[in-house]
């Protein structure tokens, strides 16, 4: 298990790291008030979102986050914004986490689709957890498309991820949609922590109201965090390690090859793709930080036939 702690009380990090997120109170409602009048002061500076002939993408993108707003004052202003209101409460539930990406994810009726995913990695998940905040500013279910997890999944699919590395459960999202979600029903201003490697959705806004949440990605904050990158026309086997920061992010366009960072190293990677029954059986199974040499005392027991 990762020894680095996520949460600070022992009964919420226990859950955490069982089955991947945690639901907490976070925002009270004042501040639920001011972060969602702070959405709508900040509206008017968006760029609009980066559009799909300019992510090279052939699949137009359902979702509307700030991260993909073409204006980067805009993005920092919201960054401001919601890391301002969420430090007391980061100091007050977290062991020690900085904020890197701030997002607020509108869904108007019919739209926001976000397909099943898992987070980018940010940090060296075998040593430590990146997470995120999500925390809606209206009461959130299945109506208004509110996340929806796979409980158990996190550090144990989709070690490398990035948004130009292929992603193994490409091929069984519909199944896994299908029969593995569980919906977070949650208040306005409660929050989901979640580990940034776990399995979640989240459908289309099928009601008249707008649905609005906050994501705050954060990294422990003794960590420099981390971006993998594959050109696909150069090289598709090669995973780039990028060392980045707030920075980064802020300026960065996902879809397009950054430029001037700096290469901590590379490694060879060969995409591969998972069965529906592989995923099944993995869940709440062994994870990519545990300890992958047996032990004396484990080789004893298989030796011996005994558990
Ligand atoms: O707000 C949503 O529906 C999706 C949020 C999400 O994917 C995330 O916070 O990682
Ligand atoms: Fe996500």
């Amino acid at each position: 298990m990762t020894m680095r702690p996520v949460m600070l009380d022992q009964q919420l990090e226990a859950q955490f790291q069982k089955d991947g997120y945690v639901i907490i109170p976070f925002l009270n409602d004042t501040e639920v008030a001011e972060l969602k009048q702070g959405f709508f002061d900040l509206l008017p500076n968006s760029g609009g979102n980066i559009t799909a002939d300019e992510t090279g993408m052939t699949i137009p993108i359902t979702y509307d986050f700030t991260f993909i707003d073409k204006n980067i004052e805009f993005k920092q202003a919201v960054y401001d914004k919601i890391t301002q209101y969420f430090a007391p409460h980061v100091k007050k539930w977290l062991a020690g986490y900085r904020p890197i990406i701030a997002n607020y994810i509108r869904k108007n009726t019919d739209t926001g689709e976000v397909p099943l995913h898992q987070n980018w990695a940010f940090v060296n998940e075998r040593k430590c957890t990146s997470i995120s905040i999500w925390c809606p500013l209206v009461d959130s279910d299945l109506k208004n498309g509110t996340l929806q997890m796979v409980p158990g999944s996190h550090k144990r699919f989709g070690e490398v991820r990035g948004p130009m590395i292929p992603w193994e459960l490409e091929g069984i999202k519909q199944e896994i949609i299908d029969k593995y979600l569980v919906p977070m029903n949650i208040k306005a201003g409660q929050a989901v922590i979640l580990d940034d490697s776990i399995v979640h959705y989240s459908a289309l806004n099928k009601t008249n109201d707008l649905r609005l949440a906050i994501q705050l990605i954060l990294v422990p904050e003794e960590e420099k965090s981390i971006h993998y990158h594959i050109d696909q026309e150069k090289d598709p086997e090669t995973v780039h390690v990028l060392e980045v920061d707030t920075d980064f992010y802020m300026k960065f366009n996902p879809w397009k090859k950054p430029e001037n960072v700096k290469e901590l190293r590379s490694f060879s990677y060969k995409p591969f793709a998972m069965s529906e029954k592989e995923f099944g059986s993995k869940l709440f199974t062994k994870r990519i930080d545990e300890e992958t040499r047996p032990t004396i005392g484990s080789r004893l027991k298989s030796l011996l036939n005994v558990s």
